[in-house]
């Protein structure tokens, strides 16, 4: 197999705002089409009557320009009539809804009523909104993620949009994912042997990534492929840049520093990036390459430098691994 990640294709697993930025700087950087995304799908509820799906909405936003650049979530330039009115009437009004990003949510709910999988209606909706990139639902089952926490089990966007993530979590529980199926698309990629690269973004690994590994013939097919998989960390300087990563760890007591991501993926991975500020301070204590990287993305650049500093990373450990394996012929 060749080793350049040009020719080949590239498979991200992403949650929401976070791994969003990654995945931008990949399509930018990949010719188009070549990056499929493999998306969280246990933030999604039903409000209003609604099928909300904020990861993969945040995701296909991010990619078609539409996301809202202060937020993260939701669309840019949004007006809320809809939302002031329904606070006339006394509907819930926690959670955010503006009046473009209703119509999708408007829209999704009465194709999945209709009989639509989650992932053909996603797959529509970004190419009719010119976006090359394949968004993929990691399931098309559902998987829900929910906390537990001394008010007892919460519903995860009760938790992280409603309580603002305040009540301490002593459990996290993907429910559905035993029994999901994996994505067909996925599992096919995965045991492509064109594909050159796996990128765990560097979304929350506890509520973004898990639920992910939790369908486990996701975990399986990504534990057996032959492409590198390369981990990035989204700890920065022992504090989360984003979101609640760092209270929830601290409050599961999982210890809070740049490697603890790659300590939580373990084997998953062959080599992991955490930035330049944590290289002369964490201890790589991990048996894998390790690469320092400034992996804070603020702009485009950033993102698209940290996204080819990941791809040749995967490309070395290719061609690392392509010299072992003839070496073992
Ligand atoms: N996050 C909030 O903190 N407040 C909101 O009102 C809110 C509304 C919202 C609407 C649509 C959508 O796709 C996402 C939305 N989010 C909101 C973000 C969302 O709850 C989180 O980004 C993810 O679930 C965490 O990855």
């Amino acid at each position: 197999m060749t080793t350049s990640w040009q020719e080949g294709k590239v498979l991200a697993l992403s949650g929401g705002i976070g791994g969003a930025k990654l995945v931008l700087g990949l399509a930018h950087v990949l010719p188009a089409g070549a990056l499929t995304v493999a998306a969280n799908v246990a933030d999604d509820f039903e409000h209003l009557g609604l099928a909300i799906c904020p990861d993969l909405d945040t995701l296909v936003y991010t990619l078609a320009g539409l996301a809202d650049p202060e937020r993260g979530w939701g669309r840019r330039d949004e007006t809320w009539t809809f939302m002031s009115v329904l606070a006339t009437l006394g509907g819930a009004t926690w959670f955010r809804l503006g009046d473009g990003d209703l119509a999708l949510h408007a829209e999704r709910t009465r194709r999945l009523a209709a009989g639509e999988s989650l992932s053909d209606v996603i797959d529509d909706i970004r190419q009719r909104l010119g976006v090359a990139t394949r968004v993929l639902p990691v399931s098309d089952d559902p998987v829900r993620t929910r906390v537990r926490t001394h008010d007892g089990w919460l519903a995860f966007q009760e938790y992280f949009v409603r309580r603002r993530c305040e009540p301490t979590i002593t459990r996290i529980a993907f429910d559905g994912a035993a029994s999901a199926c994996a994505h067909p698309a996925l599992v096919e990629l995965l045991h492509d042997p064109t594909l050159r690269a796996v990128v765990i973004c560097p979304s929350n690994p506890l509520i973004s990534i898990d639920p992910l590994l939790a369908v486990e013939p996701f975990r399986r097919a990504l534990a057996l492929c032959r492409a590198p998989v390369i981990g990035v960390s989204p700890i920065i300087g022992g504090r989360a840049v984003k979101g609640p990563t760092a209270k929830m760890m601290g409050e599961l007591g999982i210890a809070i520093d740049a490697m603890t991501a790659a300590r939580h993926y373990g084997d998953l991975l062959d080599g992991y990036v955490i930035d330049e500020a944590d290289a002369a301070t964490c201890a790589t204590d991990v048996d894998m390459p390790v690469r320092a990287e400034a992996t804070l993305m603020r702009t485009v650049d950033d993102k698209m430098r940290l996204a080819r500093a990941v791809l040749e990373f995967a490309d070395e450990l290719s061609s690392m691994h392509e010299r072992a394996f003839e070496a073992r012929r």
